[in-house]
């Protein structure tokens, strides 16, 4: 945080251990296969990766769920090889971010185990405990749920306890209890916990819902939403009234005496521009940039995430363009298409339509690159990996859609519709391992992979791009490059183009006299865009299409399906 400019012009690479790669053939994805594939990172280019957790847990929510925040699970390998992974990145000029998740811990770990251990316990107040709302009866049946919060992960946020007669709150899981941060000492050990991986040497952070760790404490009931017994009360735990104060505090307690460039980045559900301005004000010491969710939300019905109503990819553009204005002068955004939590990009966002996925994979990346902010690449995302065909319920293995399901069979909901969902938005479409060759289990591991890999890995495949003029890979590759050698990628101004059409796309960046048009057609169709003579002369930086002419002439252009560019006018 001392350099507050080098992450502008900085791409980071998203880790999801689990199904990264596999070294010791157990079928699930672990450090040694990261070690193994660095040399695909630093061709990449990326600057930083954020791995998600590595962390020792019981696996209920893969890693979210941490029974100790010292140690790396074994399933992953150990502490030593993450060592190794630090020295190996940073020999390559890549910084590691961990994942840090302290919203919640696991029920497992030893912190919660000895809050539960009785209503005397010195841990008590570590996490947020209830009477049940209505006193329960002789018969030592629970009265109800102290509100009508609901988890993310369906049913009631609040699980009975037996042995203290209290419910505990848990956003998420059951096993995923919240921590309390209204207690200091909670804080205390969590700004402790930071400090040990810096000193381990760790360049930072990304914070796990780290915007709900300061609730309403009233724990009053959210407005009643028609049919459901139990609502997702965002309002009383997202932004509370402490958030402000509790992530300063972080910024002194763990960052702020120390020299070096860290990165903090907040994830923060449901975070509005005029919130992410303030988070990431340097002069307020909270976070770097925010990781907002209002472009993944577009395509989900008021209900619950898996009521899919299709992409109106005008109100996409609309939202990416209005958050590029908003925090134009102050505040920094990161830009991410998908991550370990949302579909395939190209799958939701694109045309996975073979005939399209290339040009519409590139697509992607060329107006997401273009943009203000940093970008991010999710594992696989750089292949143009797709969606996984789901044809039933048992193959999906996250604890989203397992709880999901149970609820569909038991409240008698349409299970049709429920299956479609959960194949469009369930969170293994992400999670499908990483297809670096086209062997059957696409180079992922030498026994079973804890998750089927997609069949497309016959054709799409690391081997198959890496080096291969005009593969998505090396689109990637370089937009990355490009935002390290061009300063207009950073700091340039944003204007956006086009407003009402959801087909064209089109942005100018502008640093003093440079100026920098993005241009992409998000359909299948050629589309024509009339540039006039004010462009006649700029150089084509990068196109999707290839032995298009170098330098514009006046007039129009005539994009194919999908094809997108990138000119530059000095
Ligand atoms: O994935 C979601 C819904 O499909 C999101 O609501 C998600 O739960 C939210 O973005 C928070 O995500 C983070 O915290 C969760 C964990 O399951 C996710 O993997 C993590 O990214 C709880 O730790």
């Amino acid at each position: 945080m001392s350099d507050p400019a080098w992450f502008t012009s900085a791409v980071v690479y998203q880790i999801y251990p689990r199904s990264f790669a596999d070294s010791d053939g157990d079928g699930v994805g672990d450090l040694g296969g990261i070690l193994e594939h660095v040399d695909h990172l630093a061709e990449l280019g990326v600057d930083v990766v954020w791995l998600s957790p590595i962390y020792r847990s019981p696996q209920a929510d893969n890693g979210y769920d941490i029974s100790d925040y010292e140690d790396v699970d074994p399933l992953f390998g150990s502490l030593e090889q993450l060592d190794e992974l630090i020295a190996a990145l940073h020999a390559r000029g890549i910084k590691l971010l961990m994942d840090l998740v302290v919203n919640h811990t696991s029920d497992e770990h030893p912190w919660f185990v000895e809050s539960a251990s009785g209503r005397d316990s010195a841990k008590r107040d570590w996490y947020i405990w209830k009477d049940p709302r209505e006193p329960s009866s002789a018969s030592g049946e629970p009265g109800e749920e102290p509100n009508n919060w609901g988890s993310f992960f369906s049913g009631s946020a609040w699980q009975w306890d037996e042995t203290s007669g209290q419910y505990y709150l848990h956003l998420f899981d059951r096993k995923q209890p919240d921590l309390n941060w209204e207690h200091e000492d909670v804080r205390e050990a969590v700004y402790a916990m930071m400090r040990r991986w810096l000193d381990r040497g760790v360049d930072g952070f990304r914070m796990d819902v780290i915007n709900f760790i300061s609730k309403e404490q009233s724990f009053a009931d959210a407005p009643p939403v028609a049919g459901q017994r139990y609502v997702n009360a965002f309002t009383l735990f997202a932004n509370g009234p402490r958030i402000h104060e509790y992530l300063a505090e972080m910024h002194e307690r763990v960052f702020a005496d120390r020299d070096g460039a860290f990165l903090t980045v907040g994830e923060m559900p449901g975070v509005t521009p005029e919130e992410a301005i303030l988070y990431t004000d340097p002069a307020r010491g909270e976070v770097d940039m925010v990781f907002q969710f209002e472009h993944v939300s577009i395509d989900q019905g008021p209900g619950s995430k898996w009521d899919s109503i299709g992409l109106d990819r005008l109100a996409l553009k609309r939202s990416l363009h209005r958050w590029q204005t908003a925090l134009a002068r102050t505040g920094w955004n990161s830009l991410y298409w998908d991550n370990h939590d949302q579909p395939r990009a190209v799958s939701r966002f694109g045309d996975d339509d073979p005939s399209y996925w290339e040009q519409s994979a590139k697509a992607l990346a060329t107006i997401l690159h273009g943009m203000r902010g940093t970008p991010y690449v999710y594992q696989g995302e750089e292949l143009g990996m797709t969606n996984y065909p789901f044809r039933s319920a048992s193959e999906h293995r996250d604890v989203e859609a397992v709880n999901h399901w149970k609820r569909v069979l038991e409240e008698g909901l349409d299970q049709e519709a429920a299956l479609t969902g959960m194949a469009a938005v369930g969170r293994d479409n992400a999670r499908t391992p990483v297809q670096w060759d086209a062997s059957p289990t696409a180079g992922f591991t030498t026994g079973e992979p804890w998750l089927p890999v997609n069949p497309n890995r016959s054709w799409l495949n690391a081997a198959a791009q890496v080096g291969t003029d005009g593969s998505v890979f090396e689109h990637y590759r370089a937009l990355v490059a490009l935002r390290h050698e061009h300063p207009v990628f950073a700091a340039g101004d944003f204007t956006g183009l086009l407003e009402n059409d959801s087909e064209l796309w089109a942005y100018v960046r502008t640093l003093d006299r440079q100026r920098m048009l993005v241009v992409a057609n998000c359909s299948r169709r050629p589309r024509e865009l009339e540039l006039g003579d004010g462009w006649a002369g700029a150089r084509l930086l990068l196109g999707s299409v290839p032995d298009r002419a170098e330098v514009l002439a006046p007039g129009s252009i005539t994009l194919a399906g999908w094809e997108s560019r990138i000119y530059l006018l000095v």
